[in-house]
């Protein structure tokens, strides 16, 4: 056993326990009401997941097992000589609840590195797609295809009680998150650099370290820059697309592999994961047509409120939950004012956040006029070379992988069933208002 999995396996009876004490207890307590407007407007707010890993505040921003990521930017191990967090570390926060010591997260990267293996057919099928298809295509395929190995589908096979799920789970999301660097540099070398890949390095380097080198980036500020961006998407409570599309077809005890390739086609959506390439592509395609630098204020505000006329959404901006500036676009906007502050494209973001939520506020409609996450993400990639947009949302997808996966351990440890909610048509809607309004 290791030690994460002994430290799992400690904890798991109690929260069991907790688990089983509030269905006995409390069982028959409400937490929600749903109103028509939720019921027809993507359940916004309606409470219906547990999802033990981070929650999200609409004014705060997320906290990871309690945790708000200015602290953790402070308390998780580094690198060597770096300053941005391991994502080991968060892996850790989240799966355990406790925050890693230096040797827990290197545990971990050892871990990884040493699982680091991509199946010979997994390339094959790769290699069977257009190089052009997008990423996050080629991303899905090939965490399907990686599929053939899971532990998890043979236990379950075997005939696995249901109470030791979590351990194939576990061991699952560890090889998965092991191979997906190399599944992704995979990619990106295979669509950007024509078919040149890279071997990996030493294993005295970290998870994301080896991703940098082996996506072909020498700078140590970009190792550092994927670290923190690891860190950051890595978890963002249960109800987002991808993070709801993992657990719910975990749910039906579908094996982590196959969890996770449906999650990334969620993530794969222009209003999720796919809005960090959209942001840049808005960005560039303004700079262009403005004349090149960085626009007049007055031209940034004409070109965001004719988008708007046009009927299309500014990428980057607006939230489903939140309701202030991201915490994760802060974060991404210091690590620029640190190591770019003259950057141009930076500029033109920074420019933005004053001018953006004005015109959405004047707009009318957006509930959060504020930044988010994928507003930031593309500039920083460009400033250190990695300028091919539709490979950003993989980056999204690897780090989404570190939640999604560690929230997929603790399903099976406490035997969630499989979901399924009860859906109603417009027909009983419209008999329920009747039936509910007083007669005159
Ligand atoms: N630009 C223009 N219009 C926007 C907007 C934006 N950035 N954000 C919201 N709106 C519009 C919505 O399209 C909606 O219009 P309709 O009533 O015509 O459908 C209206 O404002 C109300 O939407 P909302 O309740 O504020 O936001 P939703 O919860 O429906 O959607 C989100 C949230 C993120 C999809 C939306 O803000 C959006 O499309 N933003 C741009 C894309 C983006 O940045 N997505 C990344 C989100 C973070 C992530 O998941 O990675």
């Amino acid at each position: 056993m290791t030690p994460l999995e002994k430290k799992l396996a400690e904890m798991i009876p109690s929260v069991r326990e907790e688990r089983r004490a509030l269905a006995r207890d409390h069982g028959d307590e409400a937490v929600a009401t749903v109103s028509i407007t939720q019921l027809l407007g993507g359940l916004r707010g309606v409470r219906g997941l547990v999802t033990e890993t981070s929650v999200l505040d609409p004014h705060e921003g997320i906290r990871f097992r309690g945790h708000t990521i200015p602290e953790l930017l402070q308390r998780l191990p580094r690198a060597q000589g770096g300053t941005q967090p391991l994502p080991e570390g968060i892996f850790h926060l989240l799966l355990t609840g406790e925050l890693p010591s230096r040797s827990d997260a290197m545990e971990i990267s050892a871990e990884w590195r040493r699982r680091e293996r991509l199946p010979e057919h997994v390339t094959r099928v790769i290699d069977a797609v257009p190089r052009d298809a997008h990423p996050m295509t080629q991303l899905t395929i090939g965490i399907a295809a990686m599929q053939t190995e899971s532990v998890f589908a043979r236990r379950y096979r075997e005939g696995i009680e249901r109470a030791q799920l979590w351990e194939p789970t576990l061991e699952d999301a560890m090889t998965l998150i092991a191979r997906l660097p190399l599944l992704a540099a995979y990619i990106y070398r295979r669509s950007f650099r024509g078919g040149e890949h890279l071997p990996a390095a030493d294993r005295t380097l970290d998870w994301a370290g080896n991703f940098a080198r082996m996506l072909g980036f020498e700078d140590p500020g970009f190792a550092e820059l994927l670290r923190l961006y690891l860190f950051l998407l890595s978890d963002h409570e249960g109800g987002n697309v991808s993070a709801h599309t993992v657990h719910l077809v975990g749910s039906a005890l579908s094996d982590p592999y196959l969890a996770l390739s449906a999650g990334m086609n969620g993530l794969a959506g222009p209003l999720h994961g796919l809005a960090n390439q959209e942001a840049l592509r808005f960005i560039l395609e303004m700079r262009d047509r403005l004349g090149g630098g960085v626009p007049a204020r007055a031209a940034i505000e004409s070109h965001v409120r004719q988008t708007l006329e046009t009927g299309r959404v500014i990428p980057g901006y607006g939230h489903a939950v939140l309701r202030t500036t991201d915490p994760r676009y802060v974060a991404q906007r210091n690590f620029a004012l640190a190591h770019m502050p003259d950057d141009e494209l930076f500029r033109i973001v920074d420019a933005m956040q004053e001018i953006v939520p004005a015109v959405l506020r004047r707009h009318g409609k957006a509930k959060s006029p504020w930044p988010n996450v994928d507003a930031h993400t593309g500039v920083l990639l460009v400033h250190y070379g990695l300028e091919e947009h539709d490979f950003y949302t993989v980056l999204f997808g690897v780090s989404r992988a570190l939640g999604t996966l560690a929230s997929l351990v603790w399903d099976r440890a406490l035997g969630l069933p499989i979901e399924r909610p009860k859906s109603v048509s417009l027909e009983w809607l419209r008999e329920h208002v009747r039936e509910m309004t007083p007669k005159a």
